[in-house]
């Protein structure tokens, strides 16, 4: 039963070749929705899983990013802010699109894919943009040290999680021209603030206007984004493997970039993102910094500290894995990123945890189905009353249940 809701809802939120997030809160075409969505549509319709990626690559920039948001002309403008007018751009295939993008979890979710119903064709299509989409990211984003920075708290895709508190302070709001239409759908208490938005609009407005190029005020290493990145070199080599591709410089740059995240990231049983502007870690207690576990050449000794401080900090045994710390003062069960607990995070860690914990895993991927059961396919989920937030009909909600009861 709730496996046939599961695809009725990803039914639901197809749009021809891709799938919306929402209906109502999320229009448009969201870049990693669209992997999180592919690897749960890999279970049922591998066609749709991969004209979910080729539709969002379609849309790639010439300098290999993928943007964020892939907008569809039919939505009426105003119906998500900020929109196509805001962000002012197009993607060489003409597509309207905004100019940031979301941590790189697509080489995966295309490896899935390709797992679930072989099609090497469909690799060697997207492989070269696989490759480039990496490559926009090591040439307009990676520091000396070998990490990859995001320019906005958007591109974390954990847009007002408390990590990004102290980074943002140092942002000038900007109160006009920030037109919120997300509190038409869901209540304020489980959003980001005004002031949130003021900042994430000006932010937007200054990089837009440096044509896409120049950060702002905010410039950091995010350990999800980075454990991404690494995963999708790692799994490039795989990909490059089946289409004849060297799958040597792929294992070199996710060995180099675990090495860096190890050596500049990682603090005292979690991984932690770091200003770029002020060279500064920033220490909070967000579940981005258990992601890392996904990377395939992490020490053990690493490793052991991160499944320590999952079960310790977080809770990891006694239920769903909420997206920040609950004993941490920021905490708040309701809002978004400081504290709901979030299917995709879940599976990321998951996903980290399947191979070396199983014992862990398991209970990890109950979770998913318990909060799913109780609450339904919403959005986020109050990690000790498992009462659902956000929106229902969630696309990667659904989609992952798939995967993880498969
Ligand atoms: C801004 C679509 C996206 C997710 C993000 C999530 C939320 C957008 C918003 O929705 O962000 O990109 O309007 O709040 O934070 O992770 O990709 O589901």
């Amino acid at each position: 039963m709730i496996l046939r809701d599961a695809v009725r809802i990803l039914v639901g939120n197809w749009d021809g070749s891709y799938t919306v997030p929402s209906r109502r809160l999320y229009p448009h075409q969201w870049s990693w929705d669209s992997a999180f969505i592919a690897i749960g549509n890999a279970r049922w319709a591998p066609r749709r899983a991969r004209s979910e990626l080729l539709t969002l690559f379609g849309a790639q920039w010439r300098d290999g990013r993928v943007p964020h948001i892939v907008f569809n002309p039919k939505v009426p403008l105003g119906a998500y802010f900020p929109g196509p007018e805001f962000w002012d751009v197009r993607a060489p295939s003409g597509s309207a699109t905004s100019g940031i993008v979301q941590p790189p979890v697509h080489a995966l979710a295309a490896w899935r894919v390709h797992q679930a119903e072989p099609d090497p064709a469909f690799l060697r299509r997207i492989y070269p943009r696989l490759v480039a989409q990496q490559q926009f990211l090591r040439t307009a984003r990676r520091s000396a040290d070998g990490l990859i920075s995001i320019v906005h708290p958007w591109e974390s895709g954990m847009d007002n999680s408390p990590a990004w508190d102290a980074p943002l302070a140092a942002v000038e709001a900007e109160p006009s021209g920030v037109t919120r239409r997300d509190l038409d759908h869901v209540s304020a208490h489980e959003r980001p603030t005004d002031r949130d938005y003021e900042r994430y609009t000006a932010l937007a407005r200054a990089y837009r206007d440096s044509g896409y190029r120049r950060p702002g005020a905010f410039c950091v290493e995010d350990p999800l984004f980075n454990a991404a990145y690494g995963v999708a070199e790692a799994t490039l080599a795989k990909i490059a493997d089946v289409c004849g591709g060297d799958p040597e410089p792929h294992l070199r740059e996710a060995a180099a970039v675990t090495e860096a995240m190890v050596e500049h990231l990682y603090d005292d049983g979690l991984f932690q993102a770091r200003d770029v502007l002020t060279g500064c870690p920033i220490r909070s207690n967000s579940a981005a910094g258990l992601v890392p576990l996904m990377l395939p050449g992490l020490p053990r000794e690493i490793v052991n500290g991160l499944i320590g401080t999952a079960l310790d900090r977080f809770g990891l045994k006694d239920g769903v894995l909420p997206s920040f710390a609950p004993a941490a003062p920021e905490f708040d069960a309701a809002r978004y990123w400081r504290g709901p607990s979030w299917i995709n995070l879940t599976w990321l860690v998951w996903q980290g945890l399947r191979h070396r914990r199983p014992d862990l895993a398991g209970p990890l991927a109950d979770s998913v189905i318990r909060a799913i059961r109780q609450a339904g396919f919403r959005e986020y989920f109050d990690p000790f009353s498992l009462l659902g937030h956000g929106c229902h009909d969630f696309s990667w909600s659904a989609a992952l249940l798939l995967d993880v009861v498969a």
